[in-house]
């Protein structure tokens, strides 16, 4: 019965639930930040660790029911924030940050293996936020993949331009890069402009 209730209230008032929402994109791009903002947000609780060294996240971790709201409407989500996809994974690349060459190679077998964790879930995703570092350039080849991909599997797709407390950071380019796509502007970091992302997720969710 209270399931039946749920439904009809379900179909009166558009409420959609539990959809799964993925974080996507390239290493370093701010995916575990945003994900973090949200679950602080609206449960109180962070998700992962977020840090400089690239491919920080290496397993897929995810946050049940979190419920979020704009102007009225509702939506209920699973927040699912994955690896970092890369195209070359170097393990030299770490050493810079201090790490030991022991360090820096387990890092990056594992960084190798979230990226097919990653691509794993996709399929899994009833929409995706793609998140890039607005200070980079867009048309990089992992940004073209991981769009076409979620292009080819008809998954709904809202662009984040993250940084945008950087002086270099660029909206326009992305919007440019991506012209069929919504990109909204954020920093992560700074909590800047969430109330229009928060529209955005909501008019996403529409689109499930
Ligand atoms: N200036 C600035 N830095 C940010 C912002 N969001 C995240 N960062 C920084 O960018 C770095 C990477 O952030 P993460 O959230 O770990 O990025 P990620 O996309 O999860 O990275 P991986 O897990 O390695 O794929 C950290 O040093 C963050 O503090 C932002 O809005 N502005
Ligand atoms: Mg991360």
């Amino acid at each position: 019965m209270k399931q039946f209730t749920k439904r009809i209230f379900g179909i009166l008032f558009k409420s959609k639930e539990n959809i799964k929402l993925g974080f996507y994109g390239p290493p370093n791009a701010g995916k575990t930040s945003l994900a973090n903002r949200i679950c602080k947000d609206w449960t109180g609780e962070e998700l992962g660790i977020v840090s400089n060294v690239p491919h920080e996240t290496r397993n897929v971790q995810f946050k049940e029911k979190v419920e979020i709201e704009y102007k009225g409407k509702k939506v209920v989500l699973k927040i699912v924030d994955t690896p970092g996809i890369a195209t070359k994974i170097d393990y030299e690349d770490f050493l810079k940050f201090g790490l030991k060459r022991s360090e820096a190679k387990k890092r990056a077998k594992e960084a190798t293996q979230g990226i097919i964790d990653s691509i794993k879930w996709l399929d899994d995703m009833d929409a995706v936020v793609v998140v890039l570092d607005a200070a980079e350039n867009p048309y990089s080849q992992v940004n073209i993949t991981i769009i076409g991909n979620l292009v080819a599997r008809k998954i709904p797709v809202l662009i984040v331009a993250n940084k945008i407390d950087l002086k270099k950071a660029d909206v326009k380019k992305i919007e440019a890069a991506f012209p069929e796509y919504d990109v909204v502007g954020i920093s992560a970091k700074d909590g800047v402009n969430m109330e229009e992302f928060y529209e955005s997720i909501v008019r996403l969710s529409k689109k499930v």
